[in-house]
């Protein structure tokens, strides 16, 4: 990998941001080997993109299984980088175990509850000090009508309160870690209001939440840097740090079902090259209350948007190419001075 682009010096990206907040990634053991480089360089923290969901460390009641998460806090630690933990209560990617007993029946709110409470305090007390944010709750506002809550098993059987108690469960496991509720289409008007009243709530009941994770699933047309601000905004009212937990700025919309590309138009690298430097600059703006930046992948080599919400449509996501070299968005938020 050279250091070097056209005679121009490839600065560290982390370096260039290590006044405002992390820059981090989301990895994998594939790409913890195949962009081993450019993950060492460019950033100050990963996030296990998989390793660490429920029914990767909890695939049995009586079985965990942590050796791949293992390595990645080991990877983090030879290498200095701190680490965001993602995410302890989720409805996807969660064994379905944990909802039934033997005989395949729904469980009761007790047994639930202490299931949740075995499961966050087993993780969390064994990565205890290294990780300075854990997405306690991931997606659990509903995208569309009047409820708040989506429809899920953890909330059919337990109650509006199993958010309240994934975050008192989490504060007494790990004291120092930073717990935040983590969602996508986070800065859409409507949605965003529903997240804001779901960790209202919570901050005036005394629930111990410390941020909101805006995934930042974007793309070249939307959402607009004016609904963007106004989402950090009414969060950080909240008393809450934001983080940027998941970014990647598609080169589709989302329901774009062209999939012939095999690499992305001019049109498109010119755009999102405009957006990655608007977006940066609007964080840079708020840079007192936002206390990471995550990518969900690292460079175009891989994405898990290359199959996401459309089978087999190549996308061009990141600052990083598929050759793991600098793209023009990788400049426009490098150079800002
Ligand atoms: C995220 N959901 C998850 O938090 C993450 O764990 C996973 O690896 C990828 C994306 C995002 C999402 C979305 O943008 C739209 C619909 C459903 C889920």
């Amino acid at each position: 990998m050279s250091d070097h682009k056209n005679g121009k010096e490839i600065p560290s990206l982390h370096k260039v941001y290590q006044d405002y907040f992390h820059i981090g990634a989301a990895v994998n053991p594939m790409t913890l080997n195949s962009e081993q480089e450019i993950i060492k360089k460019h950033f100050s923290s990963i996030t296990a993109e998989n390793e660490m969901k429920f029914e990767a460390l909890h695939p049995e009641e009586d079985r965990f299984t942590f050796e791949t998460a293992d390595k990645i806090l080991s990877f983090a630690k030879e290498n200095g980088k701190s680490v965001r933990g993602h995410t302890l209560v989720w409805h996807n990617q969660t064994s379905d175990w944990i909802f039934t007993d033997a005989n395949r029946k729904l469980v009761d709110r007790q047994t639930l509850l202490k299931r949740m409470e075995r499961h966050i305090t087993t993780v969390m007390e064994r990565y205890k000090g290294q990780i300075y944010s854990w997405d306690v709750v991931n997606e659990a506002v509903t995208d569309s009508g009047k409820n708040i809550l989506r429809d899920s098993k953890w909330l059919s059987i337990i109650g509006d309160d199993f958010i309240d108690k994934a975050f008192e469960y989490a504060h007494q496991a790990d004291p120092d870690a930073a717990l935040f509720y983590n969602d996508y289409n986070e800065s859409n008007p409507e949605k965003r209001d529903k997240i804001f009243k779901l960790v209202k709530g919570l901050v005036d009941k005394g629930v111990p939440i410390h941020g909101i994770g805006m995934q930042a699933h974007w793309n070249l047309t939307g959402p607009s840097y004016d609904e963007i601000r106004k989402a950090i905004e009414k969060y950080a009212s909240l008393g809450m740090k934001i983080q940027i937990t998941e970014m990647d700025v598609s080169v589709f919309n989302f329901n774009d079902k062209r999939t012939h590309f095999t690499e992305p138009t001019e049109e498109m690298k010119v755009l999102q090259a405009e957006r990655y430097q608007g977006f940066f600059k609007l964080f840079r703006e708020y840079a007192d209350v936002i206390t990471s930046v995550t990518f969900w992948g690292a460079t175009d080599e891989y994405t898990w948007l290359d199959n996401f919400p459309v089978k087999e449509r190549k996308n061009w996501p990141f600052v990083f190419d598929v050759n793991h070299m600098p793209k023009n968005s990788f400049w426009k938020i490098a150079d800002f001075n």
